[in-house]
C-alpha cells in the first residue's frame, strides 16, 4: 500500500466521511487514492473555502473537519482558515502537500517552509520525513486536534511519503508519538484530582455568599458537550447569565433572566449586569477584549470562578480567586445546587426592561435588525426546519447575533475570534454537506460575500439547498461605522457602490434570486426564500449609514456604551 492510500484508510477508520480540498502537484498520489478510495470529496474553488467548509462541518458536528491543500501556494491559502480555527478551537486536520524530501530546503517549485508558517496557527504541525512514521503522526494528528481544548492540526507530507510503498500497519502505534497520543488519552479521561475537587469547594462556598452572582458563558461550554449540564444547573439555582458569541445557543432563551451577548455590541442589560455583578462565573471563556471592554473595569467589584479545560486560559488575562481548570461537563454537577439571590433576579429583570432592543425605525427602508428578528421569529417557529445559521463578519453579524435567538448549540456558527470575511458562505457549505437536512441559511455581507463568491459553484455542483441572505449596504459597513464615529467621517476606501449585480451574478450559479428593497417585503420574502427548493439568495438593500448599536468604544468601559438614540438623535 502507498503512503496516500494509508492516508485514505486511516481517515476513513476515524470515521471521515468528507474531505473538502483543491489538488496540485505535490498532492497528486494523495488524489489519485482519493480517485476510488470510498471518501467523499468535495472540491472547493479555493483552497481558503476548502478549510472554512471544513470548520463549518466541524463545527455543526463536533467532528473532526478534513482539509486538503498542495503545497506552495496551495498549503498559503489554508492558513486563514487554520488561524480561524486556532483561535475559536476547532478539530482540524490540515493535509497539505510538500516537495520530494530529497528537494526540501532547496526552493523547489512550489516549496513553502509550510511546518514554519503553520506554527503561530495550528496546535500542532508535522512535517512527515519518514514513511514509517506516517500512521502513528495521522493518529497523533487526531488526538491532538481532539484532546483538551480542540484545534487545528496540520500534517505536511512531501510527494515521495506519499508515494512510499510499505506495510504501514506493522508501524502503527510503534513510535514516540503514538507514546505521547496514550498519555493525552489517559489525560484526558481522568477523574477529577483532589485538587480540583478542593477548588469545586471553594467555588461552592463563595456562590453560596454571593447575592449578585453572573454567568459568563463561552464557546467552551458548547465543545465540552455540556449544555445539558449548564442548563440543568440553572435551572436549579436561577443564576441570570450573559454569553459570548461563540456562546450563542448554550443558554435557555425562554430564562427570563437570560440576557444575551455580552461586550462591544453586547446588550446594555447585559453589560450592566455583569458590571454590577459580585461574582463572576465565567465558563469556557477567554475573557476576549470585545468582551471585557476596558480589563481593569470589567467586573472589578467581582470575585472570579474561571472554569476552562485550558490551564493556559485560567488567570491569562484576569485574575481568578477559584481557577479550575477541567472539563466543564464534570465540574457543573458538582457545583452548589441551591442560592438565594431573589433581589437580584428582579433586579436583573428591570434591568432589560429599561433596555429592551428596539424596533421602531422610520421611513420604509428595510432595518436590519428587524428583518433578523422576523426571520428569528419565523425560524423558532417552523421547528421542522431545524435552521443552522452561518454568517459572515461586520454589522450584520452583529445584528445577527443581537437580534436572531438560537435555542440550540452549534446553531449560530460564525468566525468568532479572528473575525475572518468570507467564512460564511463556504462555512454553510461544509454545514450542509454534514446536516443535509437542516436548512442552512447564510447571512454575509456585500463586503465578505465577494472575498468567497467563488463558492457558489461549489454550492451549485452539489447542488445544496443554501439560502443566502446578503444585507447589501454597498459599503464596508462596520468599517464605515468606525470611520463615522472615530475618524471624523473620513470614508477612506469603504465605498463598495460599484458591486455587482448581486440577482445576475448568482444566476450565473444557477441560483434564483430577489433583491428587496422594502420593509413591507421582508416577511413575504422570507417565505420565499425558506419555502424555495434549492438555494436561493435573498438580496436586501439598506441605508449604507445603518449603525450597529449599542456600542462600546475602543478602550472604554463596558457600562460607557454608546446607544443609538443618543448618537443619532432618533
Ligand atoms: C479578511 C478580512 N479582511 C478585513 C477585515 C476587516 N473588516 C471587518 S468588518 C469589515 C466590513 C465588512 O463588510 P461587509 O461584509 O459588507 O459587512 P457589513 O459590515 O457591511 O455588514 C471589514 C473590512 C476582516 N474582518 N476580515
Amino acid at each position: 500500500m502507498t503512503g496516500a492510500q494509508w492516508i485514505v484508510e486511516s481517515l476513513k477508520k476515524h470515521g471521515i466521511k468528507t474531505v473538502f480540498g483543491y489538488p496540485g502537484g505535490q498532492i497528486m498520489p494523495l488524489y489519485d487514492a482519493l480517485y476510488d478510495g470510498g471518501l467523499e470529496h468535495l472540491l472547493c474553488r479555493h483552497e481558503q473555502g476548502a478549510a472554512f467548509a471544513a470548520i463549518g462541518y466541524a463545527r455543526a458536528t463536533g467532528q473532526t473537519g478534513v482539509c486538503i491543500a498542495t503545497s506552495g501556494p496551495g498549503a498559503t491559502n489554508l492558513i486563514t482558515g487554520l488561524a480561524d480555527a486556532l483561535v475559536d478551537s476547532v478539530p482540524i486536520v490540515a493535509i497539505t502537500g510538500q516537495v520530494p524530501t530529497s528537494l526540501i530546503g532547496t526552493d523547489a517549485f512550489q516549496e513553502v517552509d509550510m511546518l514554519g508558517m503553520s506554527f503561530g496557527c495550528t496546535k500542532y504541525s508535522f512535517l512527515v520525513d519518514d514513511p514509517k512514521l506516517l500512521p502513528d503522526i495521522i493518529e497523533q494528528a487526531f488526538m491532538i486536534a481532539n484532546s483538551g481544548r480542540p484545534g487545528p492540526v496540520l500534517i505536511d507530507i512531501p510527494k515521495d511519503i506519499q508515494l512510499a510503498k510499505e506495510d504501514y500497519e506493522k508501524y502503527l502505534h510503534k513510535s514516540s508519538y503514538y507514546q505521547s497520543s496514550a498519555l493525552s488519552s489517559s489525560l484526558n479521561s481522568s477523574q477529577l484530582s483532589p485538587s480540583i475537587l478542593d477548588a469545586i469547594q471553594s467555588a461552592n462556598q463563595m456562590i453560596q455568599h454571593a447575592k449578585k452572582p453572573i454567568l459568563y458563558i463561552g464557546g467552551g461550554i458548547i465543545i465540552a458537550n455540556a449544555v445539558p449540564e449548564l442548563r440543568q444547573w440553572i435551572e436549579n439555582t436561577s443564576i441570570p447569565a450573559v454569553c459570548t458569541l461563540k456562546g450563542i445557543g448554550a443558554l435557555d432563551i425562554n430564562d427570563p433572566c437570560y440576557l444575551g451577548m455580552v461586550g462591544m455590541h453586547g446588550f446594555k442589560s447585559a453589560n450592566l449586569a455583569v458590571q454590577e455583578c459580585d461574582l463572576l462565573i465565567a465558563i469556557g471563556v477567554r475573557f476576549d477584549d470585545r468582551v471585557t471592554g476596558n480589563l481593569n473595569q470589567f467586573a472589578s467589584q467581582a470575585k472570579v470562578i474561571h472554569i476552562d479545560i485550558d490551564t493556559a486560559e485560567i488567570g491569562k488575562l484576569k485574575l481568578a480567586h477559584v481557577e479550575i481548570a477541567a472539563d466543564a461537563k464534570k465540574v457543573l454537577p458538582l457545583l452548589t445546587q441551591s442560592v438565594d439571590i431573589t433581589e437580584w433576579r428582579q433586579h436583573i429583570l428591570q434591568l432589560k426592561i429599561a433596555y429592551p432592543a428596539r424596533y421602531d425605525h422610520p421611513g420604509k427602508g428595510i432595518y436590519a435588525p428587524l428583518l433578523l428578528k422576523q426571520l428569528s421569529d419565523i425560524i423558532l417557529e417552523r421547528k421542522h426546519l431545524n435552521a443552522i445559521v452561518t454568517t459572515d463578519v461586520g454589522q450584520h453579524q452583529m445584528w445577527t447575533a443581537q437580534h436572531m435567538l438560537f435555542a440550540s448549540e452549534n446553531t449560530f456558527i460564525s468566525s468568532c475570534g479572528l473575525g475572518t470575511m468570507g467564512f460564511g458562505l463556504p462555512s454553510a457549505i461544509g454545514v450542509q454537506i454534514a446536516k443535509p437536512n437542516n436548512c442552512v441559511i447564510c447571512i454575509s455581507g456585500d463586503g465578505s460575500f465577494m472575498m468567497n463568491v467563488q463558492e457558489l459553484t461549489t454550492i451549485k455542483r452539489k447542488q445544496l439547498p443554501i439560502k443566502i441572505i446578503l444585507i447589501d449596504n454597498s459599503r464596508l459597513g462596520m468599517v464605515r461605522q468606525w470611520q463615522q464615529l472615530f475618524f471624523n467621517e473620513r470614508y477612506s476606501e469603504t465605498d463598495l457602490s460599484d458591486n455587482p449585480d448581486f440577482i445576475t451574478l448568482a444566476q450565473a450559479f444557477n441560483i434564483p434570486g430577489i433583491t428587496i428593497t422594502e420593509k413591507e417585503q421582508v416577511l413575504p420574502a422570507i417565505n420565499q426564500l425558506l419555502t424555495s427548493k434549492g438555494a436561493f439568495l435573498l438580496h436586501v438593500k439598506i441605508d449604507e449609514m445603518e449603525n450597529v448599536w449599542p456600542l462600546v468604544p475602543p478602550g472604554a468601559a463596558n457600562h460607557d456604551m454608546l446607544d443609538s438614540l443618543e448618537k443619532e438623535g432618533a
